[in-house]
């Protein structure tokens, strides 16, 4: 049986498919530990400077899958979060390189909220994003009630959530959700030339901007003041700054190195 979860290597980029097409993608416990194992591999290969998460088949990812929660031998709700979704928005946030959602299908559930949690998010004309929760009965977990008031704000947000709407790309685009939409038919090309530029970036200094952007909602401006000024001090001692700066003035394509 195909391996729930693949991993590719290609142009300096790790690409993440979650591949359990036929039941849309949906996270059983043996798919998002292997999720982690593999995104924990790309996290700590520095010769990965970019990570792209993307769906197989129609979906994107459907969320939990529901057959595994009546089952009397899968996971608890415990396990269900402590285990799987918030290690799993933990390590994404935590990497210390851009990871790109590749939203290629419907987004559902703690599916939605762990592509809302990425770096930079690209969608397909065909993709669609739902808080599912609320038409069973529980709450957006996966970092929902934290990432999307802050992407959309609180309102549309809160409606979202409640109602459980489908969102199409085109709205979600407007709100805020997310970065692009590519055309079906080049949506994968143009993910792909998307992350081979961020891997081919000053990846330290990547890391450190998204160290800022990770608490720049709950600092003050002092905080975030001081805690740019010690950002930019380390950037400022990198390879990739030097050669940015060198490739400027002598008017060259730069080559950085990531460190
Ligand atoms: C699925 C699923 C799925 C299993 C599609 N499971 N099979 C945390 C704590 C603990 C418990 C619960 O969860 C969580 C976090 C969460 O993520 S909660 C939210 C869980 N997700 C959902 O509620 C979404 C359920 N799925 C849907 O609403 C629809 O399937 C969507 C809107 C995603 C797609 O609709 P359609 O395009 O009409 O496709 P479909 O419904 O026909 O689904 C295709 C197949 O995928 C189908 O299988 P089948 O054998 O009948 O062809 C579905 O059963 C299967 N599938 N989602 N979550």
């Amino acid at each position: 049986m195909a391996a729930s979860v693949l991993l590719e290597v290609k142009n300096k980029v790790g690409i993440i498919f979650l591949n359990r097409p036929e039941k849309f993608n949906a996270f059983n416990r043996e798919m998002a530990l292997l999720f982690q194992r593999l995104f924990d591999q790309c996290a700590a290969d520095d010769a990965i400077r970019c990570i792209v998460l993307s769906g197989k088949g129609k979906a994107f990812c459907a969320g939990q899958d529901l057959a595994e929660v009546v089952d009397p031998e899968g996971p608890t709700m415990q396990q269900i979060l402590g285990e799987h979704y918030n290690p799993i928005i933990r390590c994404i946030r935590a990497a210390q390189k851009p990871v790109v959602a590749a939203v290629n299908g419907v987004a559902a559930g703690a599916g939605a909220n762990i592509a809302l949690c990425c770096d930079v998010v690209v969608a397909s004309h065909s993709a669609s994003f739902i808080q599912a929760f609320s038409k069973i009965g529980l709450i957006p977990d996966s970092g929902g009630t934290f990432t999307l008031p802050r992407l959309i704000g609180w309102q549309k947000a809160s409606a979202l959530m409640m109602l459980g709407d489908k969102v199409s790309v085109s709205d979600a685009e407007k709100m805020g959700m997310l970065y692009k939409v590519f055309p079906d038919e080049n949506f994968w090309d143009n993910s792909m030339q998307l992350a081979e530029q961020l891997a081919s970036m000053p990846t330290k200094g990547l890391a450190l901007t998204k160290g800022a952007l990770n608490v720049s909602m709950a600092n003050n401006l002092e905080a975030q003041l001081a805690l740019e000024d010690r950002l930019q001090q380390e950037a400022a001692t990198t390879h990739d700054y030097q050669e940015g700066v060198r490739a400027f003035i002598e008017k060259r394509k730069p080559d950085f190195r990531g460190f």
